[in-house]
C-alpha cells in the first residue's frame, strides 16, 4: 500500500517502507494527512531482494533533467548516472559518480514540468536514462523513503514549492558576500598579517581570511597552535580594525590523546561513534592521525560540539568552515595493519605478479567503502550502521555547529561553511564544492555547479577561485576571479601543494585585473547582496539558468552563462588563449554593459539571438536584462554595516521598471523579504516623461541620492537624479 500525503498544494509526498527521518521536510512528515494513494500514471516502485526499492519513472523523448545540485557534468543530467553518497572525492574527473553533498531532488522538464525529490539518508543511485534512454531509475538501499512529486507550471514553480516544503535557503552576513582569501595554510600570525597586509597594499577589497588546519595544534580541532598564534584574539582585533575578519576551519575527527580535554569528553561521556561490532569507540585516521568521530545523529553531542564552537569564537573567529564531514577517512588501523601484512609479504617474496600489481594499482586506503559498515550511529535509540544514514552525517555536524551559533544571538546571523550536505542543511550553512583544481574544465563545471545548486536550494554556493589543487597560471586567475565575482560565495583558495595563487603573486596585468573584478563585486554589492536576500527568502534560485526565465532558452539549457540575479546575464569566459565567446541572448533586447571598478557601463542595446562576442582579457560580457534596474554604489575595501547613501542605478525598461535596496545592518536576522529595511526605487513612463519614485520599508535614512541612467529599447538614453 501506497501513503500519501499533501503537505502542501502541488506537492505530494509517498511514503515506503519505514523511512529514516532525515530532517530534510521543515514540518514533521507525522503531522501530516496520509492517505492512500496511487503513484503517478505509469510510474512503479518495487521492493528490491534484501533490502531497498527501485523507482521507474518514463521519461518522455525530448525531457531533460535538471538539478541535483553538486555533481559532476552537465546542467542536463539526462544520459548519466549518478550515485548519491557523500564522499570525500578529490579529483573531480568527468566519470566522478558520487561528491562531498548528495541532493536528490529534481526536476524533469518538460510542457508541464515535474519536481522529484527522493529522501532517504543512505545511498540511492539513480539512472537518469543512461541504460534505457525511456527510463529514469532510482534505487534506495534503505529499508524506506519518501518520494515527493511536485507539480508546477514552470521549473520556477516547483523549486519554490520544493524550498516550501524544504525551507528556505541559508543567508549569511553581508559581510560574507565580501572577498574571501584563504590558503591551506596561512600557517602562522606573520602569514596572515602580510595577507592583510598585501591586501591592503595592493588596494584589493576584501572581508575575509581563512584559516585552513594549521593555525590547530596537531590538527586537535578546538585548539590554537599558540607557537604559530600567540594571540589570536589580538590578531583577530588588529585585523578587525582593518575590516577583516577570520574563519576557521573544524574538521569531525577529534586526535585520540591522553588529556586533551575534546577527546576527554567525549570518551568519558560516551560521545563518539561505536564500532559495529561493540568493541568500543570506532577509530579511523584523519590529519591528527587516529582519531574518533562525535555521533552527531544523538541531540546531546551536538549541543556538546555546539557548544566547542561557541568557546572557539571567542579567540577571534567571525564564523566557521567545517570540513572532511562526509566523514573522510584516510585508513582504519585495521586496514592499514592488512596493507602493511601484504606488502611485507610482497617484499618478502621480492617477485612482481598479478597480485602485486593490483596492491599497488589499488586505490589506497583512503575512504575504502567498507570503514562505512564498520561504525554505528545511535538514531533515536538505536544502532544503526554509518552507510544507512550516511548522507546525514555532515548536515547533523552542521546542524549542531548551526544550533550553537544561532542559540548566542537569535537576533543575528552567523556565517557557515560545509562541504558535506543533504537537502535541509541548505537552512543552515553555505557549501563549496570542493577540491577543484586549477584546470580550465573546472572553470566551466564551476558555472553548472552553480546553476544546479542553486535550483536545488544551496543557494549561497561556490567554487575556489583559481582553482584548489593543481598550480594555477595568471590567465586563469583573472577569468576565475572574474567568474568568481558573480557568485555568492567567492574565495580563493588553493591547496598546500599548490603554488600561491593571491592576486598579487603574478604580474602587473593580472592584479590589476583580478583587482578590477574584486572591486566590480563590491560596487555590485547593493544588487548582488539585496537580489540574492530576495531569492532566498521569496524561494527562487538567485543563479539561474536561462531556461528559469526565457521560453526559448528552455530547450537550450546553456551551460556556460547564466544570471546573476533576475536582471543581470554573464557570459564568463572559460577557455584559455580566447578573445570572445559565444552569447545567446534569449528574449527580444538586451543593455550590453561593460565591467569596470566602479561597476557597469552601459555600452548600448543589443538584439537578441545567437553572435560572436569579443572579449579580451579585461572584458566579461555582461547583459543588463529587458525590464531590470541594476543599484550599484562606490566600491568600498571592505562591506561594512553602514550603507552608503550614493547609489548610481543603470535601467533598461520601455515602460517602468523597480529594484529594492537593502538598508539593514548586514547581520540582523528578519524572518520575511518585507521585514528588510530597504528603499525600492521605481522609475516609470508617464506621458513621455521618465517619474522616479522612492518608498522606503523599515526604515527612513536621513540621506539618500540616487543617479539613474535608463536606457530604451531604441537605445536611447536619458538620466534622472532623486535626492533626499
Ligand atoms: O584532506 O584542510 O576541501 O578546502 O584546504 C584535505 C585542508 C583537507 C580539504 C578541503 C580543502 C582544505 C583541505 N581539506
Amino acid at each position: 500500500m501506497v501513503f500519501v500525503a499533501q503537505p502542501n498544494s502541488a506537492v505530494l509526498v509517498y511514503r515506503f517502507g519505514s523511512p529514516i527521518e532525515t530532517g530534510a521536510f521543515v514540518s514533521e512528515p507525522k503531522d501530516w494527512q496520509w492517505r492512500t494513494g496511487a503513484l503517478p500514471a505509469e510510474w512503479s516502485v518495487s521492493g528490491l531482494e534484501g533490502k531497498g526499492f527501485s523507482i521507474n519513472m518514463p521519461l518522455q523523448s525530448n525531457d531533460s533533467i535538471v538539478g541535483l545540485g553538486q555533481h559532476v557534468g552537465g546542467v542536463n543530467c539526462r544520459g548519466s548516472s549518478f550515485r548519491m553518497y557523500s564522499t570525500d572525492c578529490p579529483v573531480h574527473i568527468p566519470s566522478l559518480r558520487a561528491m562531498y553533498g548528495a541532493h536528490p531532488f529534481m526536476i524533469i522538464l518538460r510542457e508541464r514540468p515535474i519536481g522529484i525529490f527522493i529522501d532517504s539518508p543512505g545511498e540511492i543511485s539513480l539512472d537518469a536514462g543512461a541504460s534505457t534512454r525511456g527510463m529514469l531509475t532510482a534505487k534506495v538501499s534503505t529499508a524506506g523513503f519518501y518520494l515527493t512529486v511536485i507539480e508546477g507550471d514552470s521549473a520556477a514553480d516547483i523549486v519554490s514549492s520544493y524550498l516550501t516544503l524544504v525551507g528556505e535557503p541559508f543567508i549569511p552576513p553581508r559581510w560574507a558576500f565580501g572577498y574571501h582569501q584563504s590558503r591551506w595554510s596561512y600557517g602562522n600570525e606573520g602569514a596572515v598579517r602580510e595577507i592583510a597586509q598585501k591586501l591592503g597594499e595592493h588596494d584589493i577589497p576584501c572581508d575575509v581570511i581563512h584559516m585552513d588546519i594549521h593555525y590547530m595544534r596537531d590538527y586537535k580541532v578546538f585548539t590554537i597552535n599558540t607557537d604559530s598564534f600567540p594571540n589570536l584574539p589580538k590578531l583577530s582585533s588588529d585585523l578587525r580594525e582593518k575590516g577583516i575578519r577570520l574563519i576557521s576551519i573544524i574538521d569531525p575527527g577529534v586526535k585520540i590523546e591522553d588529556g586533551y580535554s575534546v577527546y576527554e569528553e567525549g570518551k568519558q561521556k560516551g560521545y563518539f561513534c561505536q564500532r559495529a561490532d561493540g568493541k568500543g569507540a570506532f577509530v579511523g585516521a584523519v590529519w591528527p592521525g587516529p582519531s574518533v568521530f562525535p555521533d552527531f545523529f544523538r541531540e546531546d553531542v551536538r549541543d556538546w560540539w555546539g557548544k566547542l564552537y561557541v568557546r572557539l569564537q571567542s579567540e577571534g573567529f567571525a564564523g566557521f568552515w567545517n570540513d572532511m564531514n562526509e566523514p573522510s577517512i584516510f585508513y582504519t588501523p585495521d586496514a592499514f595493519k592488512e596493507y602493511a601484512r601484504k606488502v611485507r609479504g610482497f617484499d618478502e617474496r621480492n617477485e612482481f605478479s598479478e597480485a602485486l600489481s593490483n596492491l599497488i594499482w589499488d586505490k589506497g586506503l583512503t575512504n575504502q567503502e567498507s570503514y562505512y559498515d564498520e561504525f554505528v550511529h545511535d538514531v533515536n535509540g538505536e544502532r544503526v550502521p554509518n552507510r544507512e544514514v550516511h548522507n546525514l552525517f555532515g548536515t547533523l555536524m552542521t546542524r549542531a555547529t548551526a544550533e550553537a551559533l544561532a542559540a548566542e544571538d537569535e537576533s543575528k546571523r552567523y556565517f557557515l561553511l560545509s562541504r558535506s550536505s543533504y537537502p535541509g542543511m541548505h537552512r543552515y550553512a553555505a557549501i563549496w564544492t570542493g577540491d577543484n583544481h586549477s584546470w580550465w574544465e573546472h572553470l566551466s563545471l564551476n558555472i553548472q555547479m552553480l546553476i544546479s545548486l542553486n535550483l536545488s536550494g544551496f543557494m549561497f554556493c561556490g567554487a575556489d577561485t583559481g582553482g584548489f589543487g593543481g598550480d594555477c597560471t595568471p590567465e586563469m586567475l583573472i577569468r576565475w576571479t572574474q567568474l568568481g565575482a558573480f557568485s555568492p560565495f567567492f574565495r580563493n583558495h588553493a591547496a598546500l601543494w599548490a603554488r600561491n595563487q593571491e592576486p598579487w603573486v603574478f604580474d602587473d596585468e593580472t592584479l590589476a585585473l583580478c583587482r578590477s573584478g574584486i572591486k566590480m563585486r563590491y560596487a555590485l554589492l547593493p544588487y548582488i547582496y539585496s537580489e540574492f536576500v530576495k531569492s532566498a527568502s521569496t524561494r527562487t534560485p538567485f543563479i539561474r539558468g536561462l531556461f528559469l526565465d526565457y521560453k526559448d532558452a528552455e530547450t537550450r539549457l546553456d551551460e556556460d552563462q547564466f544570471l546573476c540575479g533576475p536582471s543581470l546575464l554573464v557570459a564568463p569566459v572559460v577557455r584559455p588563449a580566447v578573445h570572445g565567446r559565444h552569447v545567446y541572448l534569449p528574449g527580444s533586447r538586451w543593455l550590453k554593459v561593460k565591467a569596470s571598478e566602479q561597476g557597469l557601463d552601459a555600452e548600448g542595446v543589443v538584439p537578441s539571438g545567437e553572435s560572436f562576442v569579443s572579449a579580451a582579457l579585461h572584458e566579461i560580457p555582461l547583459y543588463v536584462a529587458f525590464g531590470g534596474l541594476i543599484p550599484m554604489t562606490a566600491p568600498r575595501r571592505h562591506t561594512s554595516n553602514t550603507c552608503p547613501s550614493r547609489y548610481k542605478l543603470i535601467g533598461f525598461t520601455d515602460s517602468s521598471a523597480e529594484c529594492a535596496v537593502l538598508l539593514d545592518d548586514g547581520e540582523a536576522r528578519y524572518s520575511t523579504w518585507q521585514s528588510y529595511p530597504k528603499f525600492i526605487c521605481s522609475v516609470k513612463k508617464v506621458n513621455d516623461e521618465w517619474k522616479c519614485d522612492v518608498r522606503f520599508e523599515s526604515t527612513e535614512p536621513q540621506q539618500l541620492e540616487l543617479e539613474i541612467e535608463l536606457w530604451d529599447s531604441s537605445g536611447a538614453k536619458r538620466t534622472l537624479a532623486w535626492r533626499r
